[in-house]
């Protein structure tokens, strides 16, 4: 397995947030051990690490998940849904050219100028790419996934999303394996698990976490161990009980409080292949 990781800029600070920092602004030393750290535990887990230095122009760019989707030895860079981050593609694309596995990479803004797509709003689990709609991904943006990848696998394109106050589909909604998903216990989650049944049936099993935040988990190991988010104690009760204790997974907290100030999220900062 290959992971890519990318460097905190000291531009951090200025990232696109939803978060109101004001009273507590973004401690960039603390961000950089954060990461540090995570990074760290992904090098004890994946073999090949790539990391790409940061892009001081990017103040977003450590969050490389959104920049392109890769599914078998085809890797998409995606156009991004914020203006401000479009650019950040590029470091990533050539750490991309590293990786042995992938023959072919194409550009969504050259298939179709219109879409617009979000990494954080795609999961493929190796059975099914998932495709949340957002106001990062647009319909469009969906539609190339599916012309790029629909022989690889089963593509859908989730909608609920949309009516809901969230940044990505996988602010909700993260998987332990190929058969196993975390969804967060509210509204959106319950009509975003409808939406996937539909189109599944009984092939995944749903595991509810009470808050938004810890419902995205890193998996690594093909799930057989996890980092998530410290903090979140109802959560982590869920986590320890279905995961560590039913499911024999090794699980890491790590605390990641300056990264969710940036609305970052666990697998928002390495693309795993
Ligand atoms: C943004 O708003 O684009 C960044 N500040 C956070 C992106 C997080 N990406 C993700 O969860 N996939």
């Amino acid at each position: 397995m290959y992971a890519i990781v990318r460097d905190l800029p000291s531009s951090f600070a200025n990232c696109v947030t939803s978060v109101d920092n004001n009273n507590d602004p973004i401690n960039i030393d603390l961000a950089r051990k954060q990461h540090e750290d995570y990074v760290d535990v992904i090098k004890q887990h994946v073999k090949h690490v790539i990391h790409v230095p940061a892009d001081e122009a990017h103040p977003d760019c450590c969050f490389v998940e959104d920049t392109a989707i890769i599914v078998g030895d085809r890797a998409i860079i995606n156009h991004l849904g914020a203006e401000s981050r479009r650019k950040e593609v590029s470091g990533i694309e050539n750490a991309l050219k590293e990786v042995p596995v992938i023959k072919s990479i194409v550009h969504m803004h050259e298939i179709d100028p219109k879409a617009t797509l979000d990494g954080g709003d795609v999961l493929y689990t190796g059975k099914h790419l998932l495709v949340g709609l957002s106001h990062r991904t647009n319909q469009s943006g969906a539609d190339v996934l599916v012309k790029t990848f629909s022989d690889k696998c089963p593509v859908h394109v989730i909608k609920s999303l949309l009516t809901h106050d969230s940044l990505h589909f996988k602010c909700i909604l993260s998987m332990l394996n190929d058969n196993t998903l975390l969804i967060t216990d509210h509204e959106a989650g319950q009509q975003v698990m409808d939406e996937i049944k539909s189109f599944t049936g009984d092939h995944y099993t749903f595991i509810k976490v009470p808050e938004q935040v810890p419902s995205n988990i890193l998996s690594l190991d093909g799930g057989k161990f996890i980092i998530y988010q410290k903090d979140f104690s109802e959560s982590e009760k869920v986590i320890i009980e279905e995961l560590k204790n039913k499911r024999g997974v090794q699980v890491k907290a790590l605390c990641m409080s300056e990264l969710i100030k940036a609305d970052g999220a666990l697998t928002c900062c390495s693309i795993l292949i």
